[in-house]
């Protein structure tokens, strides 16, 4: 908590943290904010929402993200979901002076890049492989058809990442970004739920790397 009794004689970044909420359940898309939070060092709260529970949802959502989903933040009184979206406003508001994300020029037009390509393309592909198979979904709803397409649509998009780590160690370059961040909760969720990561050398050393960070076990114990 801040200790500072007066906005006005807060740092300004200081004050800009001081209001920071996260709204987050464990082990979902969420993640990928929370690791960001956690690596930037940021103050922050935190709620806890239950996603198997529609009146929780309603409760603590509703007035944050009328899609009733996980993540959203709110900062300073505004609210601001989709993680993508999300993960850039933290990047320019917190990330650039941490060295945690590009100033403006070419390199933020990568970091944008992976980030969009990230929830458009390959979270598309995971979202209709999960559709397709989860056992909470009713059959009816369900196509084995779909979701092997959906499956190989995953490994495609995958190499596609792939082959941008084969000269680099981390998404933009020499040192992790919140680009990493938010990839590394993404691909680090396909892994878990059993998408296999041989084929994928490159990314499965990046993923390892990154896993091994203090920040990523903060936000496996959460
Ligand atoms: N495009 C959204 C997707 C968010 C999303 O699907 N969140 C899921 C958790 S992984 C959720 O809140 N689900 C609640 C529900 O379906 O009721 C983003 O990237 O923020």
């Amino acid at each position: 908590a801040c200790e500072c009794s007066g906005a006005r004689h807060c740092a300004p970044t200081h004050r800009r943290a001081m209001s920071l909420t996260f709204y987050f359940a464990p082990n979902s898309t969420a993640s990928t904010v929370h690791w960001t939070l956690e690596e930037l060092g940021i103050p922050y709260e935190t709620v806890r929402v239950d996603l198997q529970n529609e009146a929780d949802k309603k409760a603590k959502l509703g007035s944050v993200n009328p899609n009733l989903l996980v993540p959203a933040v709110v900062h300073e009184g505004v609210a601001i979901f989709e993680s993508a979206a999300i993960q850039i406003y933290l990047g320019e508001t917190f990330g650039v002076e941490r060295g945690l994300y590009p100033a403006p020029g070419p390199a933020r037009g990568e970091a944008l890049k992976w980030l969009v390509w990230c929830n458009v393309h390959l979270a598309e592909a995971t979202s209709r492989w999960q559709r397709n198979t989860r056992a909470q979904i009713p059959v009816e709803e369900r196509s084995a058809a779909a979701a092997a397409v959906a499956r190989k649509d995953i490994d495609k998009r995958l190499a596609i990442f792939e082959g941008a780590l084969a000269d680099r160690p981390y998404a933009l370059g020499s040192k992790p970004s919140i680009v990493d961040f938010h990839l590394g909760a993404a691909i680090g969720w396909m892994a878990f739920s059993g998408v296999a990561m041989e084929a994928f050398p490159h990314a499965r050393a990046w993923l390892e790397r990154l896993q091994s960070r203090p920040a990523f076990a903060k936000l496996r114990s959460a």
